[in-house]
């Protein structure tokens, strides 16, 4: 599990090759290709070094997200392990926004639940429980996602790699406390130019959206990190991921939530 086979020359240097895909909006082909052998471990410190070369130039990061949490999007994607990535300061569109997709490759969006916690969180052993005691409030959030590699195709190492496809988010609606709500039951509704095009529920990830976060605490804490108090993290999309094109409007409705919207210009 904790092998690597990549010397910290080729970590800095491969962090460098996918940040500037992102950076420059062009695609690359997946680092596997290059590098077959490579590991989880791998794939993680070349997100943690992308994160570093983040920090270093003064972006904050601002949330934590995990990516590949219910079936129709590790069916679509062809994979079956959930990921995790951060989410840095320019990330995050104000609800209503316009999104540029001059600086993004190929974006495709996803309607997810987002947690905000009141209290760190910490594996191994992280269960529901301690995450459902540990929120302070739930609120939606529309991710878009713009994988670096060619024809949006990966494999689970590749997108480690490269931050799990992470690019904008967009959250706004209604926050509310857990116990006002089922988030299991909870429906989504996702419109594109007015037309429905994926309908969901938050079971879908993971059997609950908190179990997403337990496993987010479970997995940081494989590398001796853990989830601060005050934390935003994004529990996955709920449906299949939805390819938007320059002009569109998106809008997700949630139950009891309200709803969130962006223009892609
Ligand atoms: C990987 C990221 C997936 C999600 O919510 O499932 C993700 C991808 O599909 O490009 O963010
Ligand atoms: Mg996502």
């Amino acid at each position: 599990m904790n092998t690597r086979t990549l010397t910290q020359e080729q970590v800095e240097s491969l962090a460098e090759h996918i940040e500037n895909a992102e950076l420059n909006a062009h695609d690359i082909t997946k680092v596997t290709n290059d590098y077959p052998t490579m590991t989880f471990a791998d794939a993680y410190d070349i997100q943690w070094e992308i994160r570093r070369r983040k920090e270093a130039r003064g972006n904050k990061i601002i949330g934590m997200k995990m990516g590949l949490t219910s079936w129709a999007k590790m069916a679509q994607m062809g994979v079956e392990t959930p990921v995790y990535g951060f989410l840095a300061d320019y990330f995050s569109v104000p609800d209503g926004g316009e999104i540029d997709t001059s600086k993004l490759i190929h974006p495709k969006i996803e309607a997810e639940i987002a947690f905000v916690t009141k209290a760190p969180l910490r594996g191994p052993g992280c269960h529901i429980g301690d995450v459902l005691a540990a929120t302070d409030f739930v609120i939606p959030a529309v991710e878009v996602i713009d994988s670096r590699y060619e024809n949006f195709k990966f494999d689970l190492i590749s997108v480690v790699a490269d931050n799990a496809s992470s690019t904008r988010f967009i959250t706004g609606g209604r926050m509310a406390r857990l116990d006002s709500l089922d988030l299991k039951t909870l429906g989504v509704v996702v419109e594109i130019n007015g037309r429905v095009v994926e309908v969901g529920a938050g079971a879908a990830v993971l059997g609950h959206p908190a179990s997403s976060v337990a496993m987010l605490a479970n997995m940081l804490g494989e590398r001796g990190e853990h989830i601060p108090a005050g934390t935003f993290i994004m529990t996955g999309g709920i449906t299949a991921a939805v390819t938007v094109n320059k002009g569109d409007n998106v809008t997700v409705r949630y139950q009891e939530l309200g709803s969130v919207s962006a223009t892609f210009s």
